[in-house]
């Protein structure tokens, strides 16, 4: 199946004809071609963007939310049809797409939609000056999102939604690796009747189509979610432009385990946020800290419980872990397993390649648990983002709040415990944009997310999104 970049609502070939392989990670076996869109293509994605502005700057906060509110529903009446796409695209088990990737999809729409119709801006009186102040919050113009391919449709979504919102134009990308619901929202969004060239999707390697967007001196914001490097190239590539910038990037965040904790909650919510996704979530807890005292309990508990997850093909409904999204993303993850062996760490489960029946070629890994002696090691400290976690004992509060802090990344973190004087202390002093505190992942499009440190600068959600796709300008009236 060829897929085409969306311009102007309509598909087009790219300009170069220049085709790329697409995998379908379950069985290693190539099912379609995507554009290599160049820099002509993302040229007229922003001239459609661009002519589109005017008209969409000015739509009525109602319609324009109306609009986002009809994709949203279509999303969900095409639930099925998604899923299996994403699934098929990326190797995540059906079930996992069909309850949380494409509901939260369509969720990012109707919250979006709704947030609109809210979001007021502040004004003050210069009071024994005689004047008013107030601030507008004016659309950008033309913005770029590109997006990675952990949760496909999802993050796309998480930074188009927003955009669209604020009136903002927007020239997109979606992962190379997983491009195949962001082609299907094309048709959706003209269904919905959104206007012609406020959307446009491009499809691409980084490299070439990222690349040309990050570059181009007239999309004046980048929201984007990725690795770490990337993030840092792009922040290179437009500070001379002086592009307004979010990055969410990796993460390293820890799991700090209490013995005071709730812990048949503790223990299921961990292997979730151990191995959800096949580990490939920036949130997942992958260093997982144990107060001593429960130490050698937890490990045994939890290895049990890990053996019972089945590896298989992402269409199986009994499925847990499917396929890792890449061939090139299996080497790298088996790899940090030998870097774990070579700083002695002990793997106590998983670690190995699971040749799953039917579909020997696929990217299946055991999840696997990795005992370290020390924080510090790489397996500690790199972002593997596969279902890889690593566990070790602490002694108390200090030396676990140390040990956690001690990484380059700030994303999240989470505390298992129920002593509220400790979870306020914790809480204040863990640097991380997220805590949470006896659940994970438990996510409210209200919240501000984002990180701190190497996780990246800026903050998605709510109306730090709003803001972020708008610019603020202070408006002063003397009177
Ligand atoms: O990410 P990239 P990759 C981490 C994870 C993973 C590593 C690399 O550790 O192993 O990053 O993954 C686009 N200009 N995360 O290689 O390359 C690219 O095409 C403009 C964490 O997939 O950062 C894709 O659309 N764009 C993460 C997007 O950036 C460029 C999720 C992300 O790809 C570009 C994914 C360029 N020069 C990986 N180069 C998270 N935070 O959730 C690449 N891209």
């Amino acid at each position: 199946m060829k897929i085409q970049n969306y311009i102007n609502g309509n598909f087009h070939d790219p300009v170069d004809q220049q085709w790329l392989d697409n995998y379908n990670p379950s069985n290693g076996t190539v099912y379609g071609q995507i554009p290599n869109s160049s820099k002509a293509d993302v040229d007229n994605a922003y001239i459609a963007a661009k002519s589109a502005f005017p008209s969409w700057s000015q739509t009525t906060l109602e319609e324009r939310s109306r609009i986002l509110i009809k994709i949203s529903e279509l999303l969900e009446s095409h639930l099925q049809r998604f899923a299996e796409a994403e699934s098929k695209d990326n190797g995540k088990p059906i079930a996992l797409a069909k309850s949380i990737d494409i509901p939260r999809a369509a969720s990012n729409f109707r919250f979006f939609g709704n947030a609109i119709t809210q979001f007021a801006s502040e004004s003050h009186e210069s009071v024994g000056q005689q004047a008013i102040n107030y601030t507008l919050r004016q659309p950008i113009g033309v913005v770029g999102c590109i997006s990675p391919w952990n949760l496909p449709l999802y993050l796309f979504t998480w930074k188009i939604a927003p955009a669209l919102a604020t009136g903002n134009c927007v020239v997109a990308k979606p992962s190379e690796v997983t491009p195949m619901t962001a082609y299907l929202l094309g048709e959706i969004c003209n269904e919905a009747g959104l206007p012609k060239g406020v959307l446009n999707i491009v499809h691409g390697l980084g490299t070439t189509t990222g690349q040309a967007i990050i570059e181009h001196p007239d999309i004046k914001a980048i929201s984007f979610t990725g690795g770490t490097a990337t993030g840092a190239h792009i922040a290179r590539t437009a500070a001379p432009m002086f592009k307004k910038l979010s990055l969410e990037l990796g993460g390293k965040n820890p799991n700090i385990i209490f013995a005071d904790c709730d812990y048949e909650d503790m223990l299921n919510t961990t292997v979730r946020s151990s191995f959800a996704n096949q580990g490939q979530i920036c949130l997942c807890g992958s260093r997982i800290f144990v107060e001593a005292t429960i130490y050698e309990q937890f490990k045994s508990d939890f290895i049990s419980k890990v053996k019972q997850l089945k590896v298989g093909h992402p269409s199986e409904a009994h499925t847990d872990i499917g396929a890792l999204v890449s061939k090139p993303h299996l080497e790298k993850v088996k790899s940090y397993i030998d870097i774990a062996k070579s700083e002695n760490g002990d793997v106590l489960c998983g670690g190995e390649e699971v040749k799953v029946q039917g579909f020997e070629n696929g990217y299946y890994l055991e999840p696997t648990v990795i005992e370290v002696k020390d924080d510090t090691c790489r397996v500690n400290q790199e972002e593997i983002f596969g279902p890889v976690v690593t566990i070790m004992p602490f002694a108390d509060e200090d030396d676990v709040l140390q040990m956690a802090n001690r990484v380059k990344y700030g994303l999240s973190a989470t505390l298992w415990t129920n002593d509220l004087k400790r979870t306020m202390r914790m809480s204040h002093q863990l640097q991380a944009g997220i805590v949470w505190v006896n659940t994970w992942m438990m996510r409210d499009l209200r919240t501000p997310f984002g990180g701190v440190k190497a996780s990246g600068v800026g903050r998605e959600g709510g109306f730090e999104a709003l803001r972020f796709f708008t610019e603020a300008k202070n408006v002063c009236i003397k009177y």
